[in-house]
């Protein structure tokens, strides 16, 4: 049960639906992630969007946006990867014409990694400040190459990086559930989130993959030809190394369910920054005894 949004949509009245395919869009885009000079500074990505309201809101002035999405992005100390996600991406989401608003969960606790949980504690903030309708919960380090694939919540979950240039475009393995994916709000209800309990590295995703088949939802894809990604070359953490437990937690996904995940979050905002670019959640995650 959620507590009522600060604020809900209000477009004008006398506003026409956005279309419903999005006329702005240009397919294929340039997309460098190893720039000599690196990426964009928040500043500069602010600038170059100077219709972002407070926390990297944004939503088209010119007509009713038929998609209210958050974006969800969990984080740790990743700035360049951050810039370069936001410097390409907010313009791939304004072309897309939706109603949209960046939020970054920063773990700032000294704990193993948990990207699961800086999920939960996502969706549960962006509800408290918005009437939002869809997450797409994305790693940061992915930048969309087609803007075709709207970043929409269809009628069932769906895992959208099917195709990224890292794994030669094609899907590692056919149950994959990582990177980005979308859910609509009810759905994320009606799974309880995400497990909390996978500190480190791996697992989470395959968890969230039992969940939906548990709960006889589908599966769907975007078509590989669109869903299309660039993920920035990086090492993985030492703060966020493969979970030793995963395994066995994943044998209990379908018991773990009803009781492991939004209804049993615990975390402590430290603080909550709205940027020009994105709102930005400091969290405490709490102990992973
Ligand atoms: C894969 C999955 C990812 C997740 C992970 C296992 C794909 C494309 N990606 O990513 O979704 O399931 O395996 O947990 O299938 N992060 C930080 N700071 C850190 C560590 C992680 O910001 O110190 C965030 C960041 O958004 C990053 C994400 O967590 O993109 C996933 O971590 P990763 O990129 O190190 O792991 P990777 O690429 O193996
Ligand atoms: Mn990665």
């Amino acid at each position: 049960h959620l507590p009522k949004p600060e604020k809900t949509h209000d477009y004008p009245e006398n506003w026409q639906s956005c279309l419903e395919t999005p006329p702005k869009l240009r397919g294929q885009l340039e997309v460098d992630l190893n720039q000599t000079a690196g990426p964009k500074s928040f500043s500069e990505i602010a600038t170059d969007s100077p219709a972002l309201k407070s926390g990297g809101h944004w939503s088209p002035a010119y007509c009713k946006a038929k998609n209210r999405v958050a974006i969800v992005i969990p984080y740790r100390n990743r700035e360049i990867h951050l810039r370069y996600f936001l410097m390409y991406m907010h313009k791939t989401l304004q072309r897309q014409e939706l109603d949209y608003q960046i939020f970054v969960v920063n773990q700032v606790d000294d704990n193993s990694f948990n990207r699961a949980k800086l999920l939960n504690v996502g969706f549960v903030e962006a509800m408290k400040q918005y009437d939002w309708q869809c997450f797409v919960f994305h790693d940061v380090d992915l930048v969309l190459e087609n803007d075709k694939c709207l970043y929409r919540c269809p009628e069932m979950p769906r895992h959208i990086s099917v195709a990224i240039d890292k794994f030669k475009y094609k899907l590692l393995y056919a149950a994959i559930f990582g990177g980005i994916t979308s859910m609509t709000t009810d759905q994320y209800i009606q799974l309880n989130g995400y497990s909390n309990l996978f500190w480190g590295w791996g697992g989470e995703d395959d968890d969230m993959f039992n969940r939906i088949r548990f709960a006889n939802m589908k599966i769907l894809r975007p078509p590989p030809t669109t869903a299309r990604f660039k993920m920035i070359k990086h090492d993985h953490e030492s703060s966020n190394k493969p979970n030793p437990k995963r395994f066995s937690l994943l044998k209990n996904s379908l018991s773990r369910m009803s009781e492991d995940g939004l209804n049993s979050l615990e975390y402590t905002v430290k603080a909550i920054h709205k940027f020009p670019t994105h709102t930005m959640i400091d969290v405490d995650l709490g102990n992973d005894g």
